[in-house]
């Protein structure tokens, strides 16, 4: 059940929050008492503010942020509703890794990491959870992307509530990708 509720809390505050009467302020954030509201209207009849606030505490990702003052709540990324999360621009770690498909790999060649329809590129710091962010679309594959040269470059990172990266694009200069199509066929 709780992941069950996680799961429709992502796509209300991430996706859809229109479709399930939610309003968004332009960096994410809706009251916590309407979101509650609309939950049980849709099919959780039995949510209330203690269980918002345990499937909050206990999200394997952290995907949810409340506000400080602890009336309202966002996504901490994976939004592909246009909001701005007012995150600070940083340096990231010299390498940061992207889990995808192996499927995908011709294309990412072609055209570089693309947000598709979220609002960002998403990046972690460690492999494992890349591969666990790629095995959803198939069989996994990482991908190191040279961040250190891109923020020489440049290009502006930011880092997420929940500790995910997250950039515009990554042009496939910066990545390993002509290593990962070799080991992918050899495999
Ligand atoms: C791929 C989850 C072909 C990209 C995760 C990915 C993450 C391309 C897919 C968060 C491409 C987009 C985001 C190109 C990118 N050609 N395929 N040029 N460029 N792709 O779900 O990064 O569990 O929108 O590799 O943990 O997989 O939902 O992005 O396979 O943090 O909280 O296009 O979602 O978080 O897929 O995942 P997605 P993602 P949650």
């Amino acid at each position: 059940m709780s992941k069950e509720l996680s799961k429709f809390i992502s796509l209300v505050l991430r996706h859809e929050p229109t479709k399930f009467g939610v309003v968004l302020d332009s960096a994410g954030w809706t009251s916590i008492d309407v979101l509650i509201d609309r939950i049980r209207a849709s099919g959780f009849p039995d949510v209330d503010r203690a269980a918002l606030d345990a499937v909050v505490e206990n999200n394997n990702k952290k995907r949810f942020t409340i506000s400080d003052d602890g009336l309202r709540i966002r996504a901490a990324q994976g939004h592909s509703v246009e909001v701005d999360l007012g995150l600070a621009s940083k340096q990231p770690p010299a390498v940061l890794y992207h889990g995808t498909a192996t499927t995908n790999l011709e294309s990412i060649k072609d055209k570089g990491l693309l947000p598709g329809k979220r609002q960002h590129v998403h990046l972690s710091s460690d492999q494992d959870t890349a591969i666990s962010v790629g095995t959803r679309y198939g069989k996994p594959v990482v991908l190191s992307v040279d961040a250190s040269r891109m923020f020489e470059d440049g290009i502006r990172f930011f880092q997420a509530e929940n500790g995910v990266w997250l950039t515009d694009t990554v042009p496939a200069k910066y990545l390993d990708i002509d290593q990962a199509i070799a080991a992918t066929r050899s495999r």
